[in-house]
């Protein structure tokens, strides 16, 4: 690169840095949430970058003091502006920021809808979409929309694959065309259906080949694939609570081997939710990890007896004591 190519690109950065990124969670709930805040700061679709709330806590990433950061843990440094629902951040010195936080809040999309909708009334007509953010991220769905997913779930459903890259691109391409033709035309679109189509497909393959690692203790499920020799789809406990409706919560334990790292996931009954007693998120925070009331997960890492702690959580699960 020639000194005058350098320059310009310095140049831009600059300017990148004073306009600030919108960063966000990868999710549905993080989709419109990027999407408001779009619509608040006049920063487009491209300004966005997508995370995962555990790459905020590892922190390695590098924010700027422009950036607003939403649906995501707080940034160890100052940003321009933070809004989240999820419980376990802790608001002290929070002196230089301009925050959002309500851990009781359904979705983060919600804690930005109220703080921005007076002063940026286009936002309003989002209205319809955010309570499906609330019911996507609290999974307070019913068994039956389940089943038959509306716009939003098949949208959302879309939003990851096996290919963390490309997932971004194709976030910021539906950011963009939600911006401009709203969700209804936005989940019309032919590759956002055979997107959703190919999903569907897999979460019946997960099932399958999950099977003969799922097993039944008292009201719980658990499905260990840590010893799996071969490789297995991914999947969510909701997609095991449509078959065993019964059940209270689910624990899916597997091993990410070339890390040497456990990932538990937790989920309670999304169609009986009254079920469950245990507040999930909670009891995932005292082992490292997070989550909300019905949903959580931690990272366990090689210097801990994974084999304890999952004997732990099933413990209290089984037990089923507020
Ligand atoms: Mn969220």
């Amino acid at each position: 690169m020639t000194d005058e190519e350098n320059l310009q690109k310095l140049n831009e950065l600059n300017e990148k840095m004073k306009r600030g990124r919108i960063i966000t969670h990868s999710d549905f709930d993080g989709l419109f949430s990027a999407l408001l805040m779009c619509e608040v700061t006049g920063l487009s679709p491209d300004d966005v970058v997508v995370m995962e709330p555990w790459e905020v806590r590892k922190g390695e990433f590098k924010f700027w003091a422009s950036d607003f950061v939403v649906d995501l843990p707080r940034p160890d440094m100052p940003v321009k502006f933070w809004a989240d629902h999820h419980t376990g951040d802790s608001l002290d010195n929070m002196e230089c920021n301009d925050f959002a936080y309500d851990s009781h809040a359904p979705s983060a999309a919600r804690v930005i809808f109220k703080k921005f909708v007076k002063d940026f009334p286009q936002i309003a007509k989002y209205e319809r979409d955010l309570e499906w953010a609330d019911k996507i991220d609290t999974a307070s769905y019913s068994l039956e929309e389940y089943k038959n997913p509306g716009v939003h779930s098949q949208i959302s459903l879309t939003l990851r694959s096996l290919d963390k890259e490309w997932d971004k691109d194709y976030f910021r391409t539906l950011l963009k065309a939600i911006l401009d033709k709203g969700v209804e035309e936005t989940s019309k679109n032919m590759f956002v259906q055979a997107k959703f189509q190919y999903k569907q497909r897999m979460v019946k393959r997960y099932r399958e080949s999950i099977q003969p690692y799922l097993r039944r203790e008292d009201g719980v499920l658990i499905v260990d694939t840590r010893e799996a020799e071969n490789y297995l789809p991914k999947g969510n406990s909701i997609h095991l609570f449509s078959e065993f409706t019964d059940a209270r919560a689910a624990v899916i334990i597997s091993k990410n081997k070339f890390e040497d790292i456990t990932l538990v996931h937790v989920g309670e009954n999304p169609f009986f939710k009254d079920k469950n007693k245990v507040h999930i998120g909670n009891l995932m925070r005292t082992f490292g990890g997070g989550g909300h009331k019905g949903v959580g997960g931690c990272e366990i890492g090689s210097d801990v007896d994974a084999e304890e702690v999952f004997q732990k959580i099933v413990r209290v699960l089984k037990k089923n004591e507020k």
